[in-house]
């Protein structure tokens, strides 16, 4: 181990714990914690994510990956972070941020340390949701960054529980029997709310600022904190290996991904177009939904309609979702 994987190592690297805001672009720490050379796609939204997350929450933090795309970062025996990583089982993000912290707190090193889990939407919104739902119990000090691509897309994009209503994916075929997805997508952030977390928010890899900053405003948080992300994935969202922002601002922009939080259970928009895209210049941006014909679009416009009418009036909790 040399000293730029030690977290334990002095006051003298930035940005400390709780440092502050980051108001423009100009004041991003230009320390990246990420290497080149890591395994993921060109392109890749929750690479991009990761970067971000670093830059935002500094050199001492511990990255937990679980199985998924994140396996692929690195490529044994090295691996890309100038920071501690950890990947484990695809369950047991939840657990793990638990014994990483008592594993500090035993040698009093548990406020030298940001804990961040870093999961796929699969090992979030799926398989490992008992385990955070734990850690969540338990009151664990830790940041959840799931990096929701929404879909299994490591194992072949299957459709995860993140995935939205009537997205093509490998296990939800468009046909002569069949739509996409017919399955709504799992309210995660209402479920991990209901925990009565601190902090609760969404965010997106195409606004920066706003993602860095829930993220500095969660290391300064005690207990558990969750960021679902929005983390476009070219091959299983179907665009071009230079367009996972563009199609991030464009969720963004429509209302198909709300930028909001949820702190000690008060909730707020933290950004509001002045007037919501149409949803079809989303949907079409990408092959996942280049099936749809005009009534299935209209369908999820409305659904998002009621969706943003709902949180413009600050009813989370009665927001439908799309
Ligand atoms: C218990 C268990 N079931 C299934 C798998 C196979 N598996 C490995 S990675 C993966 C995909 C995970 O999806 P997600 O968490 O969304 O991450 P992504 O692949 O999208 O990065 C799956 C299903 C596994 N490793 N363990
Ligand atoms: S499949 Fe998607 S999430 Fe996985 S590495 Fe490629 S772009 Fe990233
Ligand atoms: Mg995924």
């Amino acid at each position: 181990m040399d000293d730029t994987t030690n977290f334990n190592m002095g006051g003298s690297f930035l940005p400390e714990r709780g440092s502050d805001e980051i108001k423009t672009f100009k004041e991003i720490p230009s320390e990246n914690l990420v290497t080149g050379g890591h395994g993921t796609c060109a392109g890749c939204g929750p690479a991009i994510g990761l970067r971000l997350a670093l830059l935002a929450l500094g050199r001492k933090t511990i990255i937990i990956n679980s199985a998924g795309c994140f396996t692929l970062q690195p490529t044994y025996p090295y691996n890309p972070f100038k920071v501690p990583w950890i990947h484990l089982a695809i369950e047991t993000a939840g657990a793990a941020a638990v014994g990483i912290y008592h594993g500090l707190k035993a040698q009093r090193k548990e406020k030298d340390a940001t804990i961040l889990a870093y999961i796929g939407d699969g090992a979030t919104y799926d398989i490992g949701l008992q385990s955070l739902s734990h850690a969540c119990e338990l009151k664990t000090n830790f940041i959840y960054v799931c990096y929701d691509n929404q879909n299994f897309a490591n194992t072949g994009v299957q459709q995860s529980s993140a995935t939205p209503e009537k997205a093509f994916t490998t296990t939800t075929p468009v046909g002569a029997q069949a739509r996409g997805n017919p399955f709504r997508r799992k309210p995660i952030t209402k479920i991990i709310a209901a925990h009565e977390i601190p902090y609760v928010a969404t965010a997106s890899i195409s606004h920066p600022l706003d993602f860095m900053n829930k993220l500095r405003k969660a290391q300064k948080i005690n207990g558990p904190k969750f960021i679902d992300l929005l983390s476009p994935c070219q091959p299983g969202w179907g665009f071009e290996t230079n367009e996972a922002v563009q199609v991030g601002k464009a969720a963004v922009e429509s209302g198909a991904w709300p930028l909001y939080e949820v702190e000690n259970g008060k909730f707020s928009l933290n950004y509001k177009p002045e007037k919501l895209k149409p949803i079809k210049d989303y949907l079409f941006m990408q092959k996942r939904f280049k099936h749809l014909n005009q009534t299935e679009v209209e369908k999820i416009q409305n659904i998002i309609n009621k969706e943003w009418e709902a949180l413009s009036q600050g009813k989370f909790w009665d927001a439908a979702e799309y």
